[in-house]
């Protein structure tokens, strides 16, 4: 990794990531180039930092022409994050949807029941994660839209069948599937330093049906046979056995911290609808994502929470903890 990487550059690497505009990865890149150190050392990133934006460019005019304006099909974020569910046929990937929230995706004992990609809410405590539902990932098929879908999520979810033999070799499937691809799966996020574009989402293992007399041996073998570093989570989605573990797990890996707001002429916090912020941002990044006056406006905010004594007057670069109440003052 090239040395003295400023934290806008890292910032804009995140952002890029996740990205789900072209637009928006334009705008990332830019401050990437802004932000990169200019020496020998990093030459190399740079000339594949110029490809890219010229690349993104040229899409971006192409788009305009054609009057679209996102790649492929979006999913507007919703919620705490976003956990695509990922799989070969029949692994339950439907089932684990329904079974984690409210959603009646059809659940069927065929291949290929689920054609589009679908979300819905998983709460969690007073907050919810985004859940996304996708057709299977084969040898042979993958669905064009999941690339981007699950180059965007903080966490993909890969099932694998432990009712059948061909389990094991289906979930191999979809790890080489993706291997051939800019969007791949690891045991944590992260882009590719040299590689500009090669984009890695953290994975779970999620092996299903651990209801059935023979799966218990299928998980053994699938050890043995595709042996991954990634958190595993061993469940029956439909007899809903290790859910609230898994459900606990997904929220987590978003990483991310609750924060209240209160009026400063309230007594209480409105403690039904907590902000959610990535762990590690400061007030100001908040104070932006509440209301767009408060980019400029923002003048100090008094907080209640475990980090400071109650009602204490902070400013703008104040690094949120959860399940902060935060009094924002214009
Ligand atoms: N025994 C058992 N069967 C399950 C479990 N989860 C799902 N199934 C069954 O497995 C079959 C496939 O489930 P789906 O949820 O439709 O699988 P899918 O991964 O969405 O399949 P596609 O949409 O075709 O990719 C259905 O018959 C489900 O009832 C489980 O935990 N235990
Ligand atoms: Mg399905």
């Amino acid at each position: 990794m090239p040395a003295n990487l400023t934290q806008q550059y890292l910032k804009a690497e995140e952002a890029y990531r996740r990205a789900t505009t072209t637009e928006e990865e334009l705008k990332c890149l830019q401050v990437m180039m802004q932000e990169i150190p200019k020496h020998k050392g990093t030459d190399h990133l740079q000339a594949a930092l110029k490809a890219k934006i010229s690349k993104a460019k040229k899409e971006l005019a192409g788009e305009k022409a054609k009057g679209k304006k996102s790649r492929g099909l979006r999913i507007p974020r919703q919620g705490a994050g976003t956990a695509i569910l990922l799989g070969g046929p029949n692994a339950g990937k439907s089932q684990l949807l329904a079974s984690l929230t409210r959603a009646t995706p059809e659940v069927a004992p065929y291949p290929f029941t689920t054609t589009v990609p679908a979300p819905a809410m998983m709460p969690w405590q007073d907050v919810s994660v985004q859940l996304i539902d996708t057709p299977p990932i084969t040898a042979d098929y993958v669905e064009t839209h999941l690339h981007g879908l699950t180059r965007s999520a903080d966490l993909a979810l890969l099932l694998v069948d432990l009712a059948a033999d061909e389990g094991i070799e289906q979930c191999r499937d979809v790890l080489d599937r993706l291997a051939t691809t800019r969007t791949r799966l690891a045991a944590r996020s992260y882009l590719d330093e040299q590689d500009v574009g090669l984009s890695y989402t953290q994975t779970f293992l999620v092996p299903n049906k651990i209801d059935l007399p023979d799966a218990a041996g299928r998980l053994e073998l699938l050890h043995e046979l595709c042996p991954l570093d990634f958190p595993e989570y061993v469940i029956s989605a439909r007899e809903c056995i290790g859910l609230e573990p898994l459900r606990d797990a997904i929220y987590w890996a978003m990483d991310v911290v609750r924060v209240y707001t209160k009026l400063p002429t309230a007594k209480q916090a409105d403690r039904d609808r907590p902000f959610t912020v990535r762990r590690g941002s400061t007030l100001s990044e908040m104070a932006a994502q509440v209301h767009k006056d408060y980019v400029e406006g923002l003048k100090f905010a008094r907080v209640w929470g475990s980090a400071v004594h109650d009602g204490t007057q902070v400013k703008g670069d104040y690094v949120l903890q959860d399940e902060d109440v935060v009094e924002l003052h214009m």
